[in-house]
């Protein structure tokens, strides 16, 4: 048998080909406001409450107007008068809204249709993260006939 001795000369050296990248290198600083205050969250988001209420007579959620940005989370309290729910309506949410709530509502009964909140107290989360401008109406499936609707805006 014999050992082929030439390997060892055939070693290549690769060290010359790395380090220039940066001409290229597509990363541009991202924009952080200066006055960022310290301890926001990482996301961006800030986080909202709407309380599901009966009051007296009538069912509503509070507040029924409410404006937000891209990337804030609503949290949806249940907080008397339950089972409430969140149902969006397919055609009152801004084109292309449908996709990135569907994907931020968990446990929906039915595409845009948050589950029925019976626990007292009880919070259903939504993050509009992704969210397009604009208006988004929905309602509350058990108490619609009553009147139980809102509005979220995001600006
Ligand atoms: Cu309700």
């Amino acid at each position: 048998m014999r050992v082929n001795s030439m390997v060892s000369g055939m070693a290549i050296v690769l060290a010359a080909c790395g380090g220039e990248k940066k001409a290229d290198d597509q990363s541009t600083t991202p924009e952080q406001p200066a006055s960022a205050p310290a301890g926001a969250p990482a996301a961006g988001g800030a986080t909202h409450d709407v309380n599901m209420v009966l009051e007296g007579t009538s069912y509503k959620y509070d507040p029924a107007e409410l404006t937000i940005k891209a990337g804030d989370v609503v949290n949806f309290h249940n907080k008397s008068g339950g089972p409430h729910n969140v149902s969006f309506w397919a055609d009152s949410i801004p084109s292309g809204a449908a996709d990135p709530l569907k994907a931020a509502m968990a446990d929906q009964m039915a595409p845009l249709e948050g589950p029925l909140l019976t626990e007292p107290d009880a919070v259903y989360k939504v993050s509009f993260a992704g969210a397009p401008r604009g208006e988004y109406k929905y309602y509350c499936l058990p108490h619609l006939a009553l009147g139980m609707k809102a509005k979220l805006t995001v600006k």
